[in-house]
């Protein structure tokens, strides 16, 4: 299976943690972006990545998509497949995508010239990312180690948030949050991941 990818995407480092955990074969292959169209070579419409290519020209996505398709399809599935914890864990993934959100729309805004800039979405943004690492650092008992569904984007996450957004110092503002996230970086799947900074990181 070929994943449509890029090493700076938080989004797509997900599933490449998640396969090499499953033990996947997977073809990485790094997406160009092309103006409007966004990243083409996934064929996924919205010109976004990731995009897995898991039939012969039929691409899934987006990211949560990727990421239970290839938890379902070896060994056994590190989402629960119902109850309470399915949720806690979905719930988890939500918050790790969208402190992701909030980082890349803040990079969006702040990349265009400073006369272009909208200091209240800058400020919408920033407030999001502050208030996740909050409600992160409050609940970091919980999060769990090694990997789970929920944990995995919120990894992916304060990655991509210390290179897109070293402003916010999270590390500071959420010293639980930061010792849970050191268990996790000796991990040999994080580190193989692990591509910040990157000498191509126009778009993610
Ligand atoms: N909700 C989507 C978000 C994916 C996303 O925004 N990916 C970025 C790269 S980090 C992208 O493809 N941006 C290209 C664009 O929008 O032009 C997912 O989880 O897959």
């Amino acid at each position: 299976m070929k994943l449509y990818c890029h090493p700076i995407s938080p989004y797509a480092r997900k599933a490449m943690i998640l396969a090499r955990l499953k033990a996947i074969e997977l073809k990485e292959i790094t997406a160009i972006a092309d103006g409007a169209s966004g990243y083409t070579q996934g064929h996924n419409p919205l010109g976004k990545i990731p995009a897995l290519e898991w039939q012969p020209q039929q691409f899934l996505f987006d990211s949560p998509v990727v990421c239970e398709y290839l938890d379902t399809i070896s060994g056994l599935p590190i989402l629960p497949s119902s109850g309470h914890s399915r949720f806690i864990q979905l719930w988890q993934h939500a918050l790790g995508d969208g402190l992701s959100d909030a980082v890349y729309n803040y990079r969006y805004e702040t990349v265009r010239p400073i006369e272009l800039h909208w200091d209240q979405m800058i400020e919408r943004h920033n407030t999001a990312m502050i208030a996740a690492i909050e409600t992160l650092d409050t609940i970091s008992d919980w999060l769990g180690t090694p990997w789970t569904f929920g944990n995995l984007a919120i990894i992916c996450a304060l990655d991509y948030m210390s290179y897109r957004a070293p402003h916010i110092d999270w590390q500071s503002r959420a010293p639980k949050l930061k010792s849970w996230y050191d268990g996790f970086t000796t991990d040999p799947h994080y580190q193989d991941t692990y591509a910040y900074p990157n000498e191509d990181d126009s778009k993610a």
